[in-house]
């Protein structure tokens, strides 16, 4: 892949390739879903037919990512995911200094957390604009939810201060890949994640939340002074 022209295209598709060089042949690797990810599974694609990597089988954390996969002629799992996941290679909207993340923009944050929690390790891989003092600072966090009875979960996350934006999509409301709504919940900065984790988790209704918390193992990050891989 032509080195990307602007500069924020650039360090995604450094902090992507750097990631996919973490393969090993022989694993189970996990795709995630988002234009910085993207460019590890181009990688990937490229490295197999090389002949640099052999005998990896993937998963998806989307249907999107599983047609492109499929396309670059990546083997791929069936529509599940085995006991254990070598690696997985995944993109965030926030990153704060403890490594917790906001994900989720891309709508498929139930998959991405299903896949990430099942694997040895979660690598981030994010332009250095990702990174923020507190999550929530710059983006909404996504809240998963069960279409029944959606509009009291409205009711339930500006009770605990957010102010929700159900997503919109094609002529209507977002669909995540299991046929759920996402409310976009703008806290602002969130002072307490785990907190906050526990209270959505709580809910019956909410099915998923783009709190990210102690899961990411290592961050890419690519910017101005480079590629940093952060361990933690
Ligand atoms: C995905 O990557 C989502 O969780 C997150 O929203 C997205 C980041 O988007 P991008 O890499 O396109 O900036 O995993």
């Amino acid at each position: 892949m032509p080195p990307q022209a602007n500069p924020e295209a650039r360090f995604k598709q450094q902090a992507g390739e750097h990631a996919a060089s973490l393969v090993q042949s022989g694993m189970v690797v996990g795709l995630g879903t988002g234009s910085t990810a993207i460019f590890a599974t181009r990688k990937i694609a490229v490295r197999l037919q090389t002949g640099d990597l052999q005998g990896i089988v993937a998963i998806a954390t989307s249907r999107a990512t599983d047609d492109t996969a499929r396309a670059l002629g990546i083997p791929m799992l069936a529509d599940d995911i085995p006991r254990e996941i070598d690696i997985t290679i995944d993109g965030a909207d926030e990153v704060d200094p403890a490594m917790d993340l906001i994900k989720g923009g891309g709508g498929a944050l139930l998959r991405e957390k299903i896949v990430a929690e099942a694997s040895r390790l979660e690598v981030i891989v994010v332009d250095e604009g990702k990174l923020s003092p507190r999550l929530g600072t710059h983006w909404p966090l996504p809240v998963e939810v069960l279409e029944f009875g959606w509009r009291s979960q409205v009711r339930f996350l500006e009770s605990l201060g957010a102010a929700v934006t159900p997503r919109p999509g094609n002529g209507g409301l977002f669909r995540t890949d299991q046929g759920n709504l996402i409310l976009d919940s703008r806290f602002g900065p969130i002072n307490n994640p785990l907190e906050l984790a526990g209270k959505l988790e709580a809910r019956a209704g909410i099915i998923g939340h783009g709190l990210f918390i102690g899961i990411a193992s290592d961050l890419v990050v690519a910017g101005n002074d480079g590629i940093r891989h952060l361990q933690r």
